[in-house]
C-alpha cells in the first residue's frame, strides 16, 4: 500500500523534474490526492464497496438480486467486469454477489468458485475461505459458487422479488436472468423485475475518490503522449508511437491500455479504429492518436491529431480548427441539466454549417468510468460527477486527412472542467509542444 503511494509520488515527482508536461507542471491543484489503494489488485477500501452495495439495496427495497463477476481475459490478463467491481473491489473470476435487502442479518454474500490446487499451481494460489479472506473482501458472508441456487431458493422463499441489475447484453441470454428462471421453475410465485438504469445512474456519478484515479488516468496518458510526440517524424513507424505511450503508462503502474489503441497516420487517419500501427508515416500527414490509459480499473480515453513534420498545412490547419471549433461549442454547453443530445447536435452544426456533415460519421462523445464506453443514463440531464468525452471528427478518405479531438470532461456544480488539459488543443500550442517534446528528446540524449 505504502509502496503504491511512494511509487506514484516518485513519479509525480519525476514528472515536474524532466519538465516532460509544462502544462501539468503549472497546474499542481489538478492532482488531487488518491485514495488508499490495495495491492496488487489496485481496488479502495472495502468500506467504499459497502457503501455502494447499501444504496443499491435501497434502490431494491425488498428481493434478491445476483451480480455475476462477468469480466473477461484479454491480452494483460483478467479484467473484472465493471458492475460486479464496483460494488465488491473483488477481482477474482468466477465471483458472483447476492443481495437481499429484506434479510434480518445477512443482507449481502460473496461466493467465490472451489479452489483448484492444480490450476493454482498455473495461475497462483487462491486463498481460503476464512476470517481474513472476510476481513479483506468486507464480507460476513462468503461462500463456494456451488451453493448460489440453493442460496437463491432460500433467500427468494421470504422476499420473491428477483431483481435483474446487470444491462442485458444482446447477444445471449444473461447468466442473471438464466439463473432467476431456474429458481422459478422450482418455485412459483416469484417475479423478476428490472432496477433499470439504477446501477448504471449510480456508477455514472463517481466520487471525488474515484476522480481522483480517473485524473490520474489521464495525467499519465499524457505523460505517454508526450513520450510519443517526441518519436513523430517522417520516416517513423506508426507502432512506436503506440509503443511508447504504452511503456509510459506501463511503467506508471496501468494494468492496460483503457482500449486498444489507434494511431493512424495519412490514410489511416481517416479509419475510426484503425487497430494496426503498421504504417511507416510520412512528412506533409497528419496522425491520430487515440489512445489513453486504465488505471486502477479506471479508464482515460484522449485523442490528438498531430502533423507528422509538426507544423500543419493550411488544409489541415483549417479542418483541424474547424473540429476544434465543434468542441468548444459543446463543452460550452457541458452543465448539470443539459443533454448530451443537445450538445451532440450543437456540435455536428458546425461541422455541418461549414460543409462538413457527411465527414462527421460518429457521436460526439460517451461517458467515462470503469469503462471506456462507460454506462449511463444517456437520455437523462447530466449532473455533477459525471465525466463524458467530447470527440467531434472529419474523416476525408479521398483527400488521407483524419482529424479527432478528443478530450474527458468532468461535470461540475456550475459547468464543465476539462481533465485532459495536460496536452494542447489549439493548433499553434500544438506545434510549439511537439518542437518541446522533440528537443526534450535530443536533449536527453535519446535521439535514436
Ligand atoms: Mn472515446
Amino acid at each position: 500500500m505504502s509502496l503504491l503511494r511512494l511509487y506514484l509520488a516518485l513519479w509525480v515527482v519525476s514528472l515536474f523534474c524532466c519538465g516532460a508536461s509544462p502544462a501539468l507542471a503549472a497546474n499542481p491543484n489538478s492532482y488531487p490526492s488518491l485514495p488508499v489503494l490495495v495491492e496488487p489488485a489496485q481496488t479502495e477500501a472495502p468500506a467504499v464497496y459497502a457503501a455502494r452495495r447499501a444504496a443499491l439495496m435501497k434502490e431494491m427495497g425488498d428481493g434478491v438480486a445476483v451480480i455475476y463477476a462477468n469480466g473477461e481475459e484479454d491480452g494483460d490478463g483478467y479484467r473484472q467486469g465493471s458492475d460486479f467491481y464496483y460494488l465488491t473491489g473483488v477481482v477474482e473470476p468466477g465471483a458472483a454477489l447476492v443481495l437481499a435487502p429484506k434479510e434480518r442479518t445477512y443482507r449481502e454474500f460473496l461466493l467465490l468458485p472451489n479452489r483448484d490446487p492444480e490450476a493454482e499451481r498455473w495461475t497462483g494460489a487462491r486463498e481460503s475461505i476464512g476470517g481474513a479472506l472476510r476481513a479483506r473482501y468486507g464480507f460476513e458472508k462468503i461462500f463456494r459458487t456451488d451453493r448460489l441456487l440453493g442460496l437463491m431458493l432460500d433467500l427468494a422463499s421470504r422476499s420473491s422479488t428477483l431483481w435483474q441489475v446487470m444491462r442485458p447484453e444482446a447477444s445471449a441470454k444473461p447468466a442473471d436472468l438464466e439463473l432467476y428462471s431456474q429458481v422459478s421453475s422450482r418455485m412459483p410465485g416469484v417475479s423478476v423485475r428490472s432496477l433499470g438504469l439504477s446501477l448504471a445512474r449510480m456508477r455514472s456519478r463517481h466520487s471525488a475518490d474515484e476522480l481522483a484515479l480517473m485524473q490520474h488516468a489521464i495525467r499519465i496518458s499524457e505523460a505517454g503522449f508526450a513520450a510519443a510526440a517526441a518519436e513523430i517524424r517522417p520516416g517513423a513507424f506508426e507502432g512506436r508511437i503506440e509503443a511508447e505511450a504504452e511503456r509510459v503508462w506501463k511503467s506508471a503502474g496501468a494494468r492496460r491500455p483503457a482500449y486498444a489503441s489507434i494511431v493512424g497516420s495519412g490514410p489511416n487517419s481517416t479509419i475510426l479504429h484503425y487497430p494496426r500501427s503498421e504504417r511507416v508515416m510520412a512528412d506533409g500527414e497528419l496522425i491520430v492518436m487515440d489512445m489513453a490509459a486504465e488505471f486502477a480499473h479506471y479508464a482515460a480515453d484522449i485523442t490528438r491529431t498531430f502533423p507528422v513534420n509538426g507544423h500543419f498545412d493550411a488544409d489541415q490547419r483549417a479542418i483541424y480548427n474547424l473540429v476544434l471549433t465543434a468542441q468548444k461549442v459543446a463543452f460550452s454547453l457541458v452543465k448539470p441539466g443539459a443533454y448530451m443530445e443537445d450538445i451532440d447536435r450543437a456540435a455536428r452544426k458546425v461541422i455541418t454549417d461549414a460543409g462538413y456533415g457527411d465527414y462527421f460519421i460518429h457521436g460526439l462523445g460517451h461517458f467515462v468510468g470503469l469503462d471506456v464506453h462507460d454506462v449511463g443514463a444517456y437520455q437523462e440531464p447530466l449532473a455533477a460527477g459525471m465525466v463524458i468525452t467530447l470527440e467531434p471528427g472529419i474523416y476525408m478518405p479521398e483527400r488521407n486527412l483524419g482529424v479527432r479531438i478528443e478530450d474527458d470532461v468532468l461535470v461540475t456544480d456550475k459547468g464543465a472542467r476539462y481533465l485532459t488539459d495536460g496536452i494542447p488543443r489549439e493548433a499553434a500550442e500544438v506545434e510549439r509542444w511537439l518542437d518541446q517534446q522533440t528537443s526534450n528528446r535530443s536533449q536527453s540524449g535519446n535521439a535514436r
